[in-house]
């Protein structure tokens, strides 16, 4: 633990790892992105790092690609737990299926290698609905049954605060207000936005991180024993 006071969760969404970039000639597919959010959770000396999703921009990475992601993640010397999104969802091809995360166990991801991320030494758990195909879904639906002090959910979609008036939103995984409140979490780490930001009323702690390409920032996440759970930007 960083301290015995308290738990530090880095949590950051959207790296889309293997995009081609139009902008530039940057034919690095983002790996310098994850290095760097790894490099910033271990400086920081935190607990876990939780990816919200999109991890990777499509699940045609293979070959060379694939090996030198999945190695960077296998040697971050922390836990990792991944929630597949909208551009990389567990279907039978997908990118998580074919990735090699080493022996260290320390990559987890939601729906395939577990469940539920499960932390006994921080008394802590997290879980999340992973996308499984291109359709939509309810990303954050009941919670399971809280078995730890502190439980985490993620999700990756769009939340919104009003019904939307016409169709056009359909297909868009939609996050409500009700959804953050059945959830009962201690917070809820959000993908799909590149912006970093709260949403909902904040009884639930509810959060984008935004991608670190767009933001320039992670969101730290210190659980306090007192119960308290502040939330902060940190740059990477
Ligand atoms: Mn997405």
């Amino acid at each position: 633990m960083s301290e015995a006071s308290e738990v530090l969760i880095l949590h950051t969404s959207d790296l889309h790892l293997g995009a081609d970039s139009i902008l530039t000639d940057d034919v690095s597919g983002n790996v310098p992105v994850l290095q760097q959010v790894l490099s910033t959770a271990r400086d920081q000396q935190a607990d876990l790092v939780i990816l919200a999703g999109d991890t990777f921009d499509h699940n045609r990475q293979g070959g060379t690609f694939l090996e030198e992601v999945s190695g960077v993640m296998a040697d971050a010397g922390l836990p990792i737990v991944i929630l597949p999104g909208n551009h990389d969802p567990l279907t039978p091809d997908s990118v998580y299926r074919r990735a090699e995360f080493g022996d260290a166990g320390n990559v987890h991801v939601l729906g395939l290698t577990t469940e539920r991320g499960d932390f006994p030494e921080l008394d802590l758990e997290v879980w999340g609905r992973p996308h499984v195909d291109y359709l939509d879904m309810m990303p954050l639906p009941e919670p399971p049954e809280r078995r730890t002090r502190w439980q985490l959910a993620v999700a990756h979609g769009h939340y919104v605060e009003a019904e939307p008036e016409s169709t056009v939103l359909l297909g868009s995984w939609l996050i409500r207000q009700e959804n953050l409140t059945t959830s009962g979490a201690d917070y809820v780490a959000l993908g799909h936005w590149n912006r970093a930001v709260q949403v909902g009323d904040r009884q639930i702690p509810a959060y984008y991180s935004g991608s670190p390409s767009y933001a320039g920032t992670v969101n730290a996440i210190r659980l306090h024993n007192d119960g308290r759970v502040v939330v902060t930007q940190i740059p990477v």
